[in-house]
């Protein structure tokens, strides 16, 4: 007896190859999805008001990675897991490595920490004092070591620096040193290791920040080398900017390397990604849908989650993000492409409405079935119990967090 789901699936496989997609095609894009979980976004995180820690938060970054394989469990496109240090610092990497594959997991993008240390009060890498951009470097170079015993080839690098008043510090002279020390890491990393740099406007710092947009990042890496890309975290933009233009403009320079998926009503609020405004999301996938064939890009979930379950979170966060990727591969780029040339504005701009209505559930919902996961990850996660079993089993001991 098929199910109400198989039905569902059933009509809108055929409406969509009726009105000419090659729904093979797509699903075969959806079941090679990939999004990394962040190891952070298990543990306990708050405001600068409250952290509110919560029953069965991981004590360590082996229970983070307990968590993140059931994620991929029921989603099953998270095989990796980015890690933080110092806030995943163990006394034997090979052995975080090969308790990750023994959950069919991997160890992702490696991200230095230098914004938790009194030292860098007035910066890291930017810092007038060498001898704390001495500190600074070697941090990076040690993450770049860690990278290696992980089997990861990625450096993943946000800098908190940045000045708090006018003429507290002379912009091109923290830009100069940035790249003195960037190179040094730079030339530290294996060839098949690339260097993700993510900017941000504000917060820590509140005059300005050194990498502080997409061009300060973009020039950066031009200066640093190939293997240096821009890194997009959807909650580093000020209200109003657009997001997905500037996404189409790095790949078009061919150096978007990756991505940290949230989402924000204000400013980094490192909400659920597509809880506040899903349709950008899918703008975001559409540029991405057409160029991600030729370039290598690292989808990776950077978020915060205060007040909810932080697991369920997350599996929230990755069926939203197969969601809006589903939606991206719906569009008819051939009917989009004749509006565009011939200035038909409102058939290109429906064109990416239908697709963006379209209701893709049964479609994720099949291809999750047909790669082993979860038809509905989330229920099937709350009917696991893996919640309550691990709020026993962690009873004694502390949350991880962010220090
Ligand atoms: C900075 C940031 C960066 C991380 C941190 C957890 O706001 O987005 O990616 O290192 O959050
Ligand atoms: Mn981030």
């Amino acid at each position: 007896m098929e199910s109400t789901n198989e039905r569902a699936y059933d009509v809108l496989a055929e409406l969509l190859s009726n009105g000419g997609v090659d729904v093979a095609g797509v699903e075969e894009r959806l079941r090679s999805q990939r999004v990394e979980t962040p190891s952070w976004g298990f543990g306990n995180s708050g405001t600068r008001f409250k952290v509110f820690p919560q029953p069965g938060v991981p004590r360590d970054p082996f229970e983070k990675l307990a968590d993140a394989a059931e994620v991929h469990r029921h989603t099953g496109i998270c095989p990796s897991v980015a890690i933080h240090i110092p806030w995943d610092r163990v006394d034997d990497y090979g052995e975080l490595e090969q308790y990750a594959g023994s959950l069919g997991l991997r160890i992702g993008a490696v991200n230095p920490n230098l914004f938790q240390e009194e030292d860098y009060r007035l910066g890291s890498v930017c810092n007038p004092d060498p001898a704390v951009r001495r500190k600074a470097t070697d941090h990076l170079i040690e993450c770049v070591e860690i990278g290696r015993e992980v089997g990861s080839d990625i450096l993943s690098l946000w800098f908190a620096d940045g000045t708090n008043y006018a003429g507290q510090d002379s912009f091109v002279e923290r830009r100069a040193r940035m790249q003195e020390c960037l190179a040094e890491a730079y030339g530290a990393m294996p060839e098949s290791m690339r260097m993700l740099l993510e900017y941000k406007p504000f917060e820590p710092a509140f005059y300005h920040s050194d990498l502080s947009d997409w061009g300060a990042a973009l020039t950066m890496c031009q200066k640093l080398g190939e293997r240096a890309e821009v890194l997009v975290d959807l909650g580093h933009h000020l209200q109003g900017t657009n997001i997905e233009h500037i996404v189409a403009l790095l790949l078009d320079e061919g150096r978007l390397g990756g991505f940290h998926f949230n989402n924000r009503k204000y400013a980094d609020d490192d909400l659920i990604v597509g809880s506040v405004n899903p349709f950008e999301l899918f703008l975001i996938y559409v540029e991405l849908a057409e160029a991600e064939e030729s370039s290598r890009i690292d989808y990776m979930i950077d978020q915060a989650h205060n007040i909810e379950a932080k697991i369920e979170a997350m599996i929230l966060s990755v069926t939203n993000l197969q969601g809006a990727y589903a939606k991206a591969l719906l569009v008819n780029r051939t009917k989009l492409d004749e509006a565009r040339r011939s200035g038909d504005v409102l058939s290109a701009h429906r064109t990416l409405l239908d697709a963006y209505a379209t209701d893709v559930r049964p479609l994720c919902a099949k291809v999750r079935k047909d790669i082993g996961a979860s038809t509905d990850p989330v229920s099937a996660f709350r009917q696991s119990g893996y919640a309550e079993r691990v709020a026993n089993e962690r009873a004694e001991g502390v949350g991880a967090g962010w220090g």
